[in-house]
């Protein structure tokens, strides 16, 4: 059977995507493309919910939440991690030269100073003047769509067939110090396969985590599900579990190993990416709320 690359990822993110492409079309492993993908929105000081750039929390630190897993079942994360504008890579770090497979805030950042990763200030202007401005009322209110938009998870195939993913954000703006999303944990913001496929996702990550949704996606997919079938899946025992609350985004996108994708989130909004030798499309996602 022929394979056939593809990188994946949530949002519409060309750049990234053609980065990851850029890896796979040139012999590289879907580590590799993941790990230079994502950093394409890590490094962008635009992208105020990824890396440099980030939104802070409420007290005005930028802590950043990141893993990656490969073919074989391994993984790494860092989680709430400050100073360090590559977590994607940290957490391959902590994947390949550790025997742990999180690292958190202090922990994470002593270690990637070992690695000889630079203290850089993930603090911009820009970020730092609409947190002085969201500090006179203090109120948290995520925006659908807005403003905790962009975070990055990205799944990609390699010319061997082997799938990989990665997940990178600086969570929701403004949350309490110390506050964890789904992004970096295993299973809820990010879960590989290599037998089945792959799944990742955005929005509020709380909602994520209890139901493990990640995990979920790629276990209905082993089951038979597509992947635009098990993403579905996923939105709905979400919307199980909030039978009174409506307010929120959360996108899950997903692959199988034969490179069939699908994504579907509550709201209208969410789109993800595809990026393969056949070209690159934006996929705007059908939502459960309409
Ligand atoms: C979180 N899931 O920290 C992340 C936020 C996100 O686009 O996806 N933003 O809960």
């Amino acid at each position: 059977k022929t394979i056939r690359p593809i990188v994946i990822c949530t949002w519409n993110f060309l750049n990234a995507s053609a980065e990851a492409w850029e890896v796979l079309n040139t012999g590289g492993s879907s580590l590799d493309a993941i790990e230079q993908g994502v950093m394409v929105e890590e490094n962008d000081v635009n992208n105020q919910t990824v890396g440099t750039g980030g939104r802070p929390d409420r007290d005005g630190n930028v802590t950043l939440d990141a893993c990656i897993m490969d073919k074989d079942g391994n993984c790494g994360a860092v989680l709430a991690m400050q100073n360090i504008a590559n977590p994607i890579s940290v957490a391959r770090k902590v994947m390949q030269d550790t025997p742990h497979v999180m690292l958190a805030g202090k922990g994470a950042e002593q270690f990637a100073y070992e690695k000889g990763f630079e203290k850089t200030d993930l603090l911009t202007e820009q970020s730092k003047k609409e947190w002085l401005e969201w500090k006179k009322t203090s109120e948290y209110k995520p925006i659908i769509n807005i403003e905790n938009h962009d975070t990055i998870g990205m799944l990609a195939i390699d010319k061997n067939g082997d799938i990989a993913g990665g997940c990178t954000t600086s969570g929701m703006a403004y949350k309490m110090a110390g506050r964890v999303g789904d992004s970096p944990i295993i299973g809820a913001g990010l879960f590989v396969d290599n037998e089945v496929g792959g799944a990742t996702a955005t929005g509020v990550g709380e909602e994520v985590v209890r139901t493990v949704g990640s995990f979920l996606i790629v276990e209905l997919m082993r089951q038979g599900k597509s992947p635009q079938e098990a993403c579905e899946e996923g939105v709905k025992r979400i919307m199980a579990k909030n039978k009174e609350r409506n307010d929120f985004q959360i996108g899950f996108i997903a692959i199988n190993k034969k490179g069939e994708t699908g994504g579907y989130c509550i709201q209208p909004g969410f789109s993800y990416r595809t990026y393969s030798g056949e070209g690159h499309v934006n996929n705007p996602s059908d939502s459960f709320l309409k």
